[in-house]
C-alpha cells in the first residue's frame, strides 16, 4: 500500500490556527527530534506552532537545536489541531491536551486512524516519515539543524543502523540529511558518548547480576534500588543497560528489573532478537510493546520476580518453538 503524505502537508498548509507538536511520554530521539524538525520547518512557514511534551528532555538529546523551546503539558490552551509525533494516539502523551483535532505522523502499528494521518509501519523511524513529508513540501526549507533533528531519530531507532528496520531507504535518508548539513560524529558523539562515571559505576553493579537460563536462551539483570542510591544515579540513568543482556550469542530473551522506590514493585524491560515475541511476555503481567522490545510491571521479592519472568519466557519460547519449527536448541 502506497502511503500518501500529501493529505497531511495540504492539512497543515490550510491551517493557520494554533498547531500543538506533541509526543508520548518517557520521549525518546526519535519522538524529541521528529516534533522539533517539524516545530522548525512550520515556524519557517509562518505557522502558530507549540511544542510541548509531558515529561523533561531527556540529558543525551539536550543538544537538539531548539530544545529549550519544548514546553510542559498540560498547557492552559485549546489548540486548533494537534500533531501527535511517534505515538499511536492521544491517549500516549499522558497529559491531557485540548485540541479541535488531532492527526498522528507514526511507524507504529496499530492504534487511531484518521484520514489526514501519515502513517507507515515499515519506516524506520517516524523522523524518517517527517523527513519525506519536508522534502515533498519544500526541500529548500530543511536546514542544518532540521537535518539534524531528523537524523537524531533516525539513528536512535535503528540502533545506528544496525536493526532489521534498516534498509536502503534509511541510508538514502542519511545522505540526504548529512548532504542538509547532519554532522553524523557530532550526534553519535552527543547521544553516545556523554556517560557520567556514576552511571558506569551503576551499570557495573547491574552486571554483576547478569544470569543466564534456559540452555543460554534467556538472560536477566537487575537494578536494586540500592544500587541507584549508592551511585548517585537515577533510574533514567538504565536506560539502555537491557541491551547489554541482549548482545550475548544466542540469548533470544533478554531482561531487567528495576526496583521502584516502594522496593516491592519492579519495572521490567524485555528484549528480544527477532525469534520470539517478547511481547506475549510482557502481555501474561499486564503490559505489552513491540514483538522486540516490551514492558510490564510486577510486584513482589526479587527471586519470586525473576522465577515467574524466567518461567513465563520459557512457555512463550516453547510455545514459539512449536508453532514456528524454530530450532534454538
Ligand atoms: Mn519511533
Amino acid at each position: 500500500m502506497e502511503i500518501e503524505v500529501v493529505p497531511i502537508i495540504e492539512r497543515l498548509k490550510a491551517e493557520n490556527g494554533k498547531i500543538l507538536l506533541t509526543t508520548h511520554e518517557n520521549p525518546d530521539g526519535d519522538g524529541i527530534g521528529g516534533m522539533l524538525a517539524l516545530y522548525k520547518f512550520l515556524k519557517k512557514k509562518g505557522k502558530n506552532v507549540v511544542c510541548a511534551m509531558k515529561d523533561d528532555v531527556p540529558y543525551i538529546y539536550n543538544f537538539l537545536p531548539f530544545v529549550e523551546n519544548i514546553k510542559k503539558l498540560p498547557l492552559n490552551e485549546t489548540f486548533d489541531l494537534t500533531i501527535v509525533v511517534d505515538a499511536v494516539g492521544l491517549h500516549r502523551v499522558k497529559a491531557p491536551v485540548e485540541s479541535k483535532e488531532v492527526l498522528r505522523i507514526d511507524h507504529h502499528l496499530g492504534g487511531d486512524f484518521n484520514k489526514s494521518d501519515y502513517i507507515d509501519p515499515n519506516a524506520p523511524s517516524t523522523t524518517f516519515l517527517v523527513g519525506k513529508l519536508l522534502r515533498e513540501w519544500d526541500e529548500d526549507a530543511i536546514d542544518s539543524d532540521i537535518a539534524t533533528c531528523i537524523y537524531t531519530g533516525l539513528i536512535t531507532d535503528t540502533g545506528s543502523f544496525r536493526y532489521n528496520n534498516v534498509d536502503e531507504k534509511a541510508f538514502e535518508m542519511a545522505k540526504f540529511l548529512v548532504k542538509k548539513g547532519a554532522n553524523p560524529s557530532y550526534i553519535s558523539t552527543m547521544i553516545f558518548e556523554r556517560n557520567k562515571p556514576n552511571v558506569i559505576k551503576l551499570l557495573t553493579k547491574t552486571l554483576s547480576t547478569l544470569e543466564i537460563h534456559y540452555n543460554g536462551l534467556i538472560a536477566s539483570l537487575v537494578v536494586r534500588r540500592e544500587f541507584i542510591e549508592q551511585t548517585g544515579t537515577t533510574e533514567e540513568d538504565t536506560e539502555g543497560f537491557v541491551n547489554y543482556a541482549r548482545s550475548i550469542e544466542g540469548v533470544e530473551v533478554a531482561f531487567i528489573m528495576i526496583q521502584k522506590p516502594d522496593r516491592k514493585t519492579w519495572r521490567v524491560s524485555l528484549r528480544g532478537k527477532g525469534k520470539i515475541p517478547v511481547r506475549e511476555i510482557a502481555k501474561k503481567f499486564g503490559g505489552g510493546g513491540h514483538r522486540d522490545a516490551a514492558g510490564c510491571r510486577i510486584e513482589g521479592g526479587e527471586y519470586e520476580v525473576k522465577r515467574k519472568l524466567i518461567e513465563t519466557a520459557t512457555q512463550i519460547i516453547q510455545k514459539t518453538i512449536v508453532e514456528k519449527e524454530h530450532i534454538l536448541i
